[in-house]
């Protein structure tokens, strides 16, 4: 996968080095290419930023440092497929792992990190012309720029690619892989400061178990997510119905 990212702090994403992401990108797996913004103003300045039209509080990004940037993405030699431009703002539809999971399946990403009130809507409008333009929030509250949005949009479809992860098993049982939470996991010793891990853990039951901790799931998810389980309880009963 190639994933191109701009921003006026491409340092931001220097994090994207270390741990597994930085094993991908050394393994070939991903590419990762940063860029600064400012190196595509004309101005004596660097300036990417001007007052609002019609009037308001902040700055709004200038459109034209945007349009060379995205074009000098698109000049490097790139997958063939049309690649998406993703643009982080708390008034995007929401990013869920059922989004990084279709992500995950495109060859090249393109990330645009907005600061201040955001960047002039025609960059969007115009934008259409050359990506599947996606306008992505990370949920319902502010943040100051788009960057540490797209370092956790990131982090959610790279660890999906085949590879990433060291034991691929564990994409399958974790919270959201099936629409419910992860069940509480435990490790030695069996008791500890008086804490004691279920016993049916300590069975060998492996039919037992999972049924253990499937029921953990469901309570779990009923009382912390609702929402969630509300809309497992709907697929269920969809797919009983289909099975008759
Ligand atoms: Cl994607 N960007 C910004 N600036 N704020 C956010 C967000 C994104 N998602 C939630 N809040």
């Amino acid at each position: 996968m190639r994933i191109d990212a701009v921003s006026i702090f491409p340092e931001f994403f220097d994090v994207l080095d270390l741990s597994l992401i930085g094993k991908a990108q050394r393994d070939g797996l991903l590419e990762l290419r940063r860029h600064q913004l400012r190196d595509f103003t004309t101005d004596r300045h660097r300036t990417v930023d001007d007052t609002p039209t019609g009037g308001g509080a902040g700055m709004v990004m200038k459109p034209e440092p945007w349009a060379l940037a995205l074009e000098n993405v698109l000049a490097a030699p790139s997958p063939a497929e049309r690649p998406v431009l993703i643009i982080p703002t708390p008034a995007g539809d929401v990013f869920t792992q059922r989004t990084a999971e279709e992500l995950a399946a495109r060859e090249h990403l393109v990330f645009a990190a907005g600061r201040y009130e955001g960047i002039d809507q025609r960059v969007t409008d115009w934008a259409q012309e050359h990506f599947d333009v996606l306008p992505l929030s990370i949920g319902d509250y502010v943040l100051n720029g788009g960057e540490a949005a797209i370092i956790v949009m990131v982090e959610a479809i790279t660890r999906l690619l085949p590879g990433v992860l060291g034991n691929p098993e564990s994409l399958d049982e974790e919270s959201h892989a099936d629409g419910l939470l992860e069940y509480p996991v435990y490790t030695k010793p069996a008791v500890w400061r008086g804490h004691e891990v279920p016993e049916i853990l300590l069975s060998g039951n492996h039919a037992k178990i999972d049924e253990h901790r499937r029921q953990e799931q469901l309570l779990r998810t009923r009382r912390i997510r609702p929402d969630l389980y509300a809309k497992h309880i709907v697929a269920q009963e969809e797919a009983a119905r289909r099975a008759d």
